[in-house]
């Protein structure tokens, strides 16, 4: 049996300080300054090959970037062998080796989970990671490689990717030469075969008029503009926000999160009526579509009109492909829009789950379907197949045309799906390829239903861990009686719903109401606000009423 290289541990170790702070691997794994991190990602390296050891060797992704954040900011998540986020019960291990105060007790953290995990050190450990285009990141990727050191793990850097692109690659390298392999693992790969699927999708239609795309000045706008060529001219689009020279722009006033956030355009984009537009975020996995109507009303279409859109779009195929026994269900958390909801229940009369705020509980629900919609209302979402859905996809071949093509594009669809996690390259070409099958605009597409008027607002109170809740977050059960106090407001509101819960990524309860109209919702949203910071320990400045 191995043992571990203590002394090795040591000088590594005290190249990577940890500083007096309490670190936790949240919903968007470590995230925070990046001058706070170096310590995090050397032991979050430790933890990678831990977790790679633990799975015989198997390929553990390590990806270094804070997505919507600001540019000072960064983090790192870790992925596991199929693509998906790394289990639950890790992220608990994970924050023990980033808390450990010496050394000494780092040696211990490491010991104590080789033995629980019944770990074998001789195990080789391989880790594959990449950054996104935070100047932060170079050093960190020093980091990481230090605490691959440690354990002496294969580490194979990937430079500056999306996200969605490191987690395709550490799935195509762990099912490389076997039944499942899921392509080649290079950036060249996944173009191609993202690319590939799209023609199929939309062979013999009409090319569409221009999208304008904002890559909120990150990653997205390299990687998009690699992307195009393998798309041969089949989408025209124009790339704005692309600057990523200036680290300063990142996220700023621009890309999904902060178009969803604000509902309305990113920085220096004036919409022409009617056009089609869509923002990336700072590490492109989410992804929001928007237009302007004749009279400038900005109109969103978030990541319910994009699962909502994917649903029927799917549903219909599956009818038309005379394929038997496939369930397609759509799995949403507490923000989506209660109007997309009714839309999937009632007129799709598709079934709907909720699940806890963060894509890894979606990913879980959504596993439970045939085919599995799922879209946080951000825009980070996709769908998944499931072996058995693939297996009846794979197998038919239709018994008339219509039926051939049809299989023919759910086939395409499989493939221009990233099945790993949520992707704005590859959500982009869903719902173009949707848009252009159907020869829609956008404004089509927005009406299949009309968005009750919403507010997500944040309160910020003394101790957000007071604040527990039940039933996918929808509901409070601490501090107590503060749950029917806020159903007495919300039962006074045509179409009226509202929840709070304590954010998992940001010091601050988040506040999300709808109602019949703006007005209304706006009163509901300033009523509850107040009554929060009233009743559980209100920091800073009272909400105010929106004028
Ligand atoms: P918190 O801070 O727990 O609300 C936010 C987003 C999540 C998810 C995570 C991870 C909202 C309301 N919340 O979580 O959807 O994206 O960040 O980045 O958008
Ligand atoms: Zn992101």
């Amino acid at each position: 049996m191995a043992t571990i290289n203590v002394n090795n541990l040591n000088v590594l170790s005290d190249l990577h300080p940890k500083p007096v702070r309490t670190f936790s691997y949240g919903t968007a794994g470590f995230r925070m300054k990046a001058e706070l991190l170096d310590s995090v990602i050397f032991r979050a390296g430790i933890a990678a090959s831990l977790r790679s050891k633990k799975l015989g060797g198997k390929v553990i992704g390590a990806m270094i970037t804070a997505s919507h954040n600001p540019a000072e900011d960064n983090g790192v998540k870790l992925v596991d062998p199929m693509g998906e986020m790394m289990e639950g019960s890790w992220e608990a291990l994970a924050t023990q080796l980033a808390n450990a105060e010496s050394n000494e007790k780092l040696l211990e953290v490491i010991q104590r989970i080789v033995s629980a995990q019944g770990i074998d050190l001789a195990t080789p450990a391989r880790v594959a990671f990449a950054r996104d285009t935070r100047p932060s990141g170079e050093s960190l990727v020093k980091a990481l490689n230090d605490g691959l050191k440690v354990l002496g793990a294969k580490g194979t850097d990937y430079g500056i990717m999306t996200t969605p692109q490191l987690h395709y690659i550490t799935r195509c390298l762990n099912t490389e030469g076997t039944p499942e392999a899921y392509g080649e693992p290079t950036a060249e790969g996944y173009y191609k075969k993202l690319a590939d699927a799209f023609k199929i999708l939309i062979e013999g239609k009409a090319t569409p008029a221009p999208l304008t795309l904002d890559c909120a000045n990150g990653v997205g706008a390299p990687k998009f503009l690699e992307f195009l060529p393998y798309l041969s001219d089949t989408l025209p689009v124009k790339l704005i926000n692309d600057d990523i020279n200036d680290a300063s722009k990142l996220n700023l006033n621009a890309g999904a999160d902060h178009v969803k956030s604000h509902q309305k355009a990113p920085v220096g984009l004036k919409l022409a009526p009617l056009e089609r537009y869509a923002s990336f975020d700072g590490d492109a996995d989410r992804l929001v579509y928007y237009y302007a109507d004749e009279d400038g009303t900005f109109h969103l279409l978030d990541g319910d009109k994009i699962a909502s859109l994917a649903a029927m779009y799917i549903v219909d195929l599956v009818k038309s492909a005379g394929v038997e026994g496939i369930s397609v269900g759509v799995v949403q958390t507490a923000y989506a829009n209660g109007a997309s909801t009714k839309y999937l229940t009632e007129t799709l009369n598709v079934p709907v789950k909720f699940a806890c705020t963060g894509v890894k509980h979606l990913h879980h629900e959504a596993l439970k379907y045939d085919v599995g919609v799922y879209f946080e209302a951000n825009g980070h979402g996709t769908v998944l197949f499931s072996p058995s859905a693939l297996k009846t996809i794979f197998s038919h071949e239709g018994s008339n045309p219509a039926q051939a093509s049809a299989i023919r594009s759910l086939r395409a669809l499989t493939e221009v799906i990233n099945q790993t996690v949520g992707d704005a390259f590859s959500d982009l070409l869903l719902v173009e390829a949707i848009l252009i099958q159907r020869q829609w605009t956008a404004r089509v597409w927005d009406q299949a239903y009309t968005d009750l008027p919403n507010r997500l607002v944040k309160i910020y109170v003394q101790d957000r861990t007071i604040f527990d809740t039940t039933d996918a977050e929808r509901k409070l059960v601490s501090p107590a009686g503060l749950q029917a106090q806020i159903d007495a407001i919300v039962k006074k509101f045509r179409d009226g719903r509202a929840f709070v819960r304590p954010s998992g990524t940001e010091d601050c309860t988040r506040l999300y109401a709808e109602a019949a109209t703006r007005g209304e919702c706006d009163e509901l949203t300033y009523r509850i606000a107040g009554l929060v910071f009233d009743q559980a320990g209100g920091a800073g400045q009272r909400p105010q009423e929106f004028l």
